[in-house]
C-alpha cells in the first residue's frame, strides 16, 4: 500500500484496515491472491461491525484439554497465577474455589490454550489484519463473567501501537443471556476518539495518576452516550463451546451483569499485537522475549518468561509480592 496521504480513522494510526483505502486495499489484496475470498468476507464484516464471530473453530479435543489443563491450575505448584477484583494478583491455588477466579495469561503454561489462541483461523486473520506475524500478549481465563463497563481495551491494554490490537473471545461453554454474556456497540470502533492526558501529552490510554477518576467516567460514559445517540444497540454474544469473537482494539464492549447467580462463563479472552509492537510492560518487567508457540505464532507474558518452557523449570514469576515458590500457601 502506497503510505503517502493516507487517513487513519484513529490520529494514533491503526492497521491497513483502518485507512480511507480500506476498500480497495481489500479488493487488490483479494485480486492478487494474498487474502482468499473467505477471509476477505470476515475482514470486511470486521472493519464494518468491530467484530466478526467464527463458529466452531476450537475443535472439542483441544476444548476437553483445556478443561483438564484449567482443572489442574488450581493445585499448588502448578505455577499458573490467578485473579480475583478482591484479592488481586496470587498463585491460582490462592484463590477460593468460589466460581470467580481467573487465570492470567493461561497460554503461557496451557498448552492447549495456546493452541486455541493460535487456531489457523484466527492466526490467518490476525496475520491479514496486521500484515505481520501476531504476537498474544496478555490474556485472561474466566470462571464467570467480568460484568466489566462496556469500555475499549485502548483505554487499558498499552502498546506503543494503540490501535494496532485486537483480541479474540474462546467460548469454553456454551453462553446463554443472564450468564455475564459478553456485549457490545456494533460500529462503536469508529466512534469519535476518546483523548486522555493533556494537550502535552495526548493518549489513548487511561493513566489514573494522569488522569483521575473524573476523566475516566468521562471517557466510559462517552461510549454509551454515542451508542444512544447513534441509536445503536447493545449486542450480546451468546455462542456454542469452540465459538470465538475477534473484536478491534476500539470495539466498546464489557460483561453484562449476571442474573443466574449458579452459572459459570468459562472463556479465554486473548489480546494480540502485532511482532514488532511492544507492549507497555517491556518497561516494567525483564520478561519481555516474544516467545514462538508455532510457526508464524508468538506470544509474551507481562509475569512468565515464557522461555522456561523449554527447561525442566515451570514458570516462575519474581514480581513484587510474589515469592517465588508456587507451591505457597
Ligand atoms: O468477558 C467479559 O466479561 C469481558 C472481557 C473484557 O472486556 C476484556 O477482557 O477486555
Amino acid at each position: 500500500m502506497q503510505t503517502e496521504d493516507i487517513k487513519y480513522h484513529s490520529r494514533f494510526g491503526g492497521n491497513w484496515i483502518d485507512t480511507d483505502r480500506f476498500a480497495e486495499e481489500l479488493a487488490a489484496r483479494v485480486s492478487d491472491g494474498r487474502i482468499s475470498d473467505e477471509l476477505a468476507e470476515q475482514i470486511a464484516i470486521f472493519e464494518r461491525d468491530g467484530y466478526v464471530i467464527m463458529r466452531g473453530i476450537v475443535p472439542e479435543e483441544l476444548l476437553t484439554a483445556i478443561d483438564d489443563e484449567v482443572e489442574s491450575a488450581w493445585e499448588p505448584g502448578s505455577g499458573f497465577l490467578g485473579r480475583n477484583p478482591k484479592l488481586g494478583l496470587k498463585w491460582a491455588h490462592q484463590f477460593p474455589a468460589d466460581g470467580r477466579r481467573r487465570i492470567v495469561d493461561p497460554i503461557v503454561n496451557a498448552p492447549s490454550a495456546q493452541l486455541a489462541a493460535f487456531v489457523p483461523e484466527i492466526r490467518d486473520f490476525l496475520e491479514a489484519i496486521f500484515d505481520e506475524t501476531p504476537m498474544a500478549f496478555q490474556s485472561l481465563f474466566f470462571e464467570r463473567g467480568s460484568q466489566q463497563r462496556i469500555h475499549q481495551d485502548t483505554a487499558y491494554v498499552v502498546t506503543n501501537a494503540p490501535v494496532r490490537l485486537a483480541a479474540a473471545w474462546i467460548a469454553l461453554e456454551d453462553v446463554e443471556e443472564g450468564n455475564g454474556e459478553l456485549v457490545y456497540y456494533p460500529g462503536s470502533h469508529r466512534f469519535d476518539e476518546f483523548l486522555f492526558g493533556n494537550e502535552d501529552d495526548v493518549s489513548k490510554s487511561w493513566n489514573i495518576g494522569r488522569d483521575g477518576q473524573p476523566m475516566h467516567q468521562e471517557f466510559l460514559a462517552g461510549l454509551d452516550n454515542q451508542a444512544a445517540e447513534r441509536g445503536i444497540e447493545k449486542a450480546r454474544f451468546l455462542p456454542k463451546r469452540g465459538d470465538v469473537l475477534l473484536w478491534h482494539a476500539d470495539l466498546a464492549h464489557g460483561g453484562s451483569k449476571q442474573t443466574n447467580e449458579e452459572a459459570t462463563r468459562r472463556s479465554i479472552v486473548v489480546h494480540y499485537t502485532p511482532l514488532s509492537t511492544e507492549p507497555n510492560y517491556v518497561n516494567f518487567t525483564s520478561h519481555f522475549k516474544p516467545y514462538e508457540v508455532a510457526p508464524g505464532a508468538y506470544m509474551s507474558s507481562r509475569h512468565y518468561d515464557p522461555y522456561l518452557l523449554d527447561s525442566e523449570e515451570r514458570p516462575v514469576i519474581p514480581i513484587d509480592g510474589l515469592g517465588l515458590d508456587p507451591f505457597e500457601g
